[in-house]
């Protein structure tokens, strides 16, 4: 039987959250807005445009559309500085073992990542050639929690969605899974992802046994 897997990269197969944390704080504070890793908690999954308008609501600002224009090719100009410096080290634990577990049962696997920079990132850490298909904020054009990143996905890879499975660090990404009718796996807070249809707190947690029921499994 063959399935598709789709991964999330921010958060499940590495963290640049931690990047697009010091990116935004620099800007928040070139604003005057104070800006905390909870608030950036609150960014996650979330687009690039959407993440600064957030931010400037929460500092209570507005500015032109020239000046926003700016302010977000600034943060992805210092975003990509600390991307460039990333290598295979920053994969999280176990996700290379279950890629190649489910590589060796011929599953398709594709990339859906509201990031803009996602294959650049994919590159750095040497994993591109994992990936079937690549689909990232270059494609979609409804954020997460919509369906359409995933759906593109497996269009992509011939599979329908009920025989699909999505891993996601981010509840707007089980939001979209569920709504694309696929299996949800969460990463991460099962109180934060209790949305998700089995949740771990990170790969080591997902054994071989797990992965084989998965290949089977239906979404009910
Ligand atoms: P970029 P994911 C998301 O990646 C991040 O979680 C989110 O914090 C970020 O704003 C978004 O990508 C856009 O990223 O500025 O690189 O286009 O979790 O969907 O892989
Ligand atoms: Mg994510």
């Amino acid at each position: 039987m063959k399935k598709a897997f789709i991964f999330d990269l921010d958060g499940v197969i590495v963290d640049t959250a931690k990047y697009h944390f010091l990116a935004w704080q620099n800007l928040a504070n070139s604003l005057g807005i104070s800006f905390s890793s909870a608030q950036n908690e609150q960014l996650k999954g979330v687009s690039r445009v959407r993440s600064l308008e957030k931010i400037l609501e929460w500092g209570n600002k507005t500015i032109s559309e020239e000046e926003f224009t700016t302010l977000m090719t600034k943060k992805n100009e210092e975003y990509l500085v600390y991307i460039s410096k990333m290598d295979t080290s920053e994969i999280l634990p176990d996700v290379p073992r279950v890629l190649d577990s489910l590589i060796s049962k011929e599953q398709a696997i594709a990339l859906g990542s509201a990031s803009k920079n996602a294959r650049v990132i994919l590159d750095k850490v040497q994993l591109t050639d994992k990936f079937q298909a690549i689909v990232d904020g270059t494609n979609v054009s409804k954020a997460k929690p919509d369906p359409e990143v995933f759906l593109i996905g497996a269009k992509e890879l011939g599979i329908s969605p009920e025989n699909c499975v999505v891993f996601e660090d981010s509840v707007a990404g089980i939001q979209a899974a569920n709504r694309a009718n696929m299996i949800s796996i969460g990463i991460g807070d099962p109180k934060v992802l209790h949305e998700a249809d089995y949740i771990f707190s990170d790969f080591t947690e997902i054994k071989e046994e797990f992965i084989n029921n998965l290949v089977s499994a239906k979404k009910v």
